[in-house]
């Protein structure tokens, strides 16, 4: 039996928790097209009869702003410890910059392997990916380079087989029916604040988080909390319809989490100034 951690580096929306599920082959981490979207580690989980590969998906590398973003940033900080392997995700569609540099520099000075994906190559030409290719390469002294698409799985299975190259002699380090090691309560949080960070934009997106009040055999029921008034309005919508949009998208999702059918009582409430509140956080488990 081979098992072994490893932790998911790179910047805020390079695709680091699509590429966690795509390897984990199930969801088990949230994803958005806005920044910011992790805020804890999460763990996902990929078995076979012969290894187990855990992956600690993190929140993207930040110059911290609040409480939240420091906590988030600690979390990243705090994650380079006792694992086999380095996941460093970075997008072909954008420029391999200053960011990209500033977490290599982290990453290579480990002295653990670590392993590029380069992601989000689908519907990018040829000569385009091997230019990335080529500005990747660059970056340090890589155990490997994959070129993937998270999203279609492009190159997933040998980035897999990659990573799975890494481990060691080890233990099940979860039960192999559980893919992570989010409780209930923080998947259908979780899940909310998903389908409220699709539909919303600008600055709201950053401020939204979802507490669980209530997970019954028939009920949940749970707070949108903002920051501001006008946050509020526009998540709770005209007469009610956005945020009973987001309802129905997260009600089948969380109605396979918890393995029947739910009633799911979603209320906002304004929070103010919960991102710089440390008690707040702690509350929010973040
Ligand atoms: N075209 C394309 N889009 C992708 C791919 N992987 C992820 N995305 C998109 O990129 C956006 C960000 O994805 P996430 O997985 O949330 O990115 P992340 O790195 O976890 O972001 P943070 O948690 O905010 O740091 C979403 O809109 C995804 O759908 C891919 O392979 N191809
Ligand atoms: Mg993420």
């Amino acid at each position: 039996m081979k098992s072994g951690f490893v932790s998911v580096a790179g910047r805020p929306n390079v695709g680091k928790s699509t590429l966690v599920n795509a390897l984990a082959g199930r969801k088990v981490a949230i994803v958005s097209d806005k920044p910011q979207t992790t805020r804890r580690r999460i763990f996902g989980v990929a078995n076979s009869d012969d290894y187990q590969l855990v992956l600690a998906d993190l929140p993207g590398f930040q110059r911290p702003r609040d409480a939240l973003t420091e906590r988030m940033q600690h979390t990243v900080d705090s994650a380079f410890e006792d694992i086999d392997g380095v996941l460093f995700v970075l997008s072909a569609r954008e420029r391999i910059g200053a960011g990209d540099r500033f977490i290599a520099e982290r990453v290579f000075s480990l002295g653990v392997p670590v392993v590029i994906a380069l992601n989000k190559v689908d519907r990018l030409k040829a000569g385009h990916i091997a230019q990335q290719m080529n500005a990747a390469a660059k970056l340090g002294d890589f155990h490997a380079l994959h070129p993937v698409s998270a999203k279609t799985g492009d190159g997933i299975g040998e980035l897999r087989d990659e990573l799975v190259g890494l481990l060691q002699d080890g233990p099940l380090y979860f039960p192999r029916e559980q893919a992570t090691d989010l409780g209930e309560s923080d998947q259908v949080a979780e899940l909310i604040r998903e389908k409220a960070l699709w539909l919303t934009r600008d600055e709201v997106p950053h401020a939204i988080s979802v507490e669980v009040d209530e997970l019954g055999e028939k009920v949940v029921r749970a707070f949108l909390l903002v920051e501001t008034e006008s946050q509020k309005q526009i998540l709770v919508g005209k007469g009610g319809s956005m945020v009973k949009e987001i309802g129905t998208r997260a009600r089948p999702e969380i109605e396979a989490v918890m393995g029947h059918p739910v009633f799911l009582d979603l209320t906002v409430k304004v929070r103010p100034r919960w991102r710089r509140d440390e008690t707040q956080l702690e509350r929010l488990g973040l």
